[in-house]
């Protein structure tokens, strides 16, 4: 697609730039979030999305389990934790229960399990072990992918275990990757607001460094469209861009939609379309480093991921099976995120790309744009 002519001098330098490969400095990238439009930064994104994967749309196979809603912490943002002195209100599920969730999956060709919840001061580094062995002795060939920062920071002070050693214990019971969770936003002045009390940037960019160093492969989110400014912005994802390039850990980064219903934040109005497809287009352009960018359906609305996959989105995360709440509960467009793979197919079709099933470190499973693989179940 061409660029229209008629363009600020200092984006034309950043289109050529951009089309030469080179990477764009943070000072460029506020020039695009303050003036570029929508038809220019996604053209851009699309550009690079295309020259990295062609016409493929990445989606995988996968349930989450919910430990608990309990939490000690109290983000303002977050429509679905109980306080612990309220957890009466909340479910906390045992081990044997959690079991039996990863057996009703039996017999289907489920790869990855998602494990997140809340912080839960019972569930500690020998409970989450003996629920990771309990998983991978039932079912060896399914992916953990368990447990974010937050959660890592308090079990691993709370049983006085460095991170190596916490990690350590967690990779020998079965963690095989680490999702991109309670990154929010790292600048401190925003922390403070939104969620004081729980681990700082620092200590989440160490457990990620941490893991990467380890060989365990990790996501990075940001939670975007509250009381952040685009300076904000670009400083997350200027330290994630950093740590990629000294640890290449990473694989997707996720943008993550503020959602306004039942949460401490309910006065904060939600961002618009447009902005949010110039946000993905501009973190494609930006994070020149991370292979994948991946647009979270069940909080954007699966209408607006598709859009997105012309905005430099070539992942739409998994089938999930109505396993999630932390996005119905802030009010997303999807009450019940369920996608069958035929629906989710159906739906990357309908975008004019190519649904390709991964597994969670992104090897080709299946490919369903050929004709052979029209018909799924
Ligand atoms: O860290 C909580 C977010 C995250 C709200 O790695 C909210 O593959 C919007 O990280 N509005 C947890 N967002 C979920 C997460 C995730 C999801 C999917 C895939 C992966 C991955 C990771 O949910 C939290 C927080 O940023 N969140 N409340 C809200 N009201
Ligand atoms: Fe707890 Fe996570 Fe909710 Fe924060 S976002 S209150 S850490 S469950």
């Amino acid at each position: 697609m061409n660029i229209p002519e008629k363009i600020a001098p200092a984006l034309r330098l950043l289109v050529d730039k951009v089309r030469a490969g080179e990477r764009i400095s943070d000072s460029e990238c506020l020039t695009l979030f303050e003036q570029a439009s929508l038809g220019l930064v996604g053209t851009l994104a699309n550009e690079i999305k295309e020259r990295r994967h062609g016409n493929k749309v990445f989606f995988n196979r996968n349930f989450h389990i919910e430990p608990t809603n309990v939490c000690v912490f109290s983000c303002q943002f977050c429509a679905y934790s109980k306080l612990y002195a309220h957890r009466e209100e909340g479910w906390e599920l045992s081990v044997d229960q959690m079991l039996h969730m990863v057996k009703k999956y039996d017999g289907k060709p489920v790869t990855e399990v998602h494990i997140v919840g809340g912080v839960h001061p019972k569930m500690d580094l020998a409970f989450f072990s003996e629920l990771l062995r309990a998983i991978k002795a039932h079912r060896p060939s399914l992916h953990i992918k368990a447990f974010t920062a937050v959660e890592y920071d308090y079990m691993f002070r709370k049983a006085k275990v460095s991170v190596q050693e916490g990690l350590k214990r967690l990779i020998e019971a079965g963690l095989d990757s680490i999702p991109g969770g309670g990154a929010e936003i790292f600048a401190p002045r925003i922390r403070e607001q939104i969620c004081a009390d729980k681990v700082d940037a620092e200590g989440w960019l160490t457990i990620h460094r941490t893991a990467h160093e380890m060989g365990l492969p990790s996501n990075a989110t940001m939670l975007y469209g509250h009381i952040e400014s685009f300076e904000d912005r670009i400083d997350h994802m200027r330290r994630l861009r950093d740590l990629q390039d000294q640890t290449r850990g990473f694989n997707t980064f996720i943008p993550l939609k503020f959602r306004n219903k039942d949460n401490d934040m309910s006065h904060v109005s939600e961002s618009t379309l447009i902005e949010d497809m110039r946000l993905y287009a501009i973190a494609r352009i930006y994070l020149d480093n991370f292979p994948h960018l991946k647009s979270y359906w069940p909080m954007l609305g699966r209408q607006n991921a598709q859009l997105s996959l012309s905005f430099g989105v070539d992942d739409i995360d998994g089938t999930i099976d109505d396993s999630t709440k932390i996005y119905s509960m802030a009010g997303s467009e999807e009450q019940h995120p369920t996608l069958t793979t035929d629906q989710l197919v159906h739906l990357i079709r309908q975008a004019k790309r190519d649904p390709i099933e991964r597994d969670t470190l992104y090897n080709v499973l299946n490919d369903f744009s050929t004709p052979a693989n029209s018909g799924v179940h």
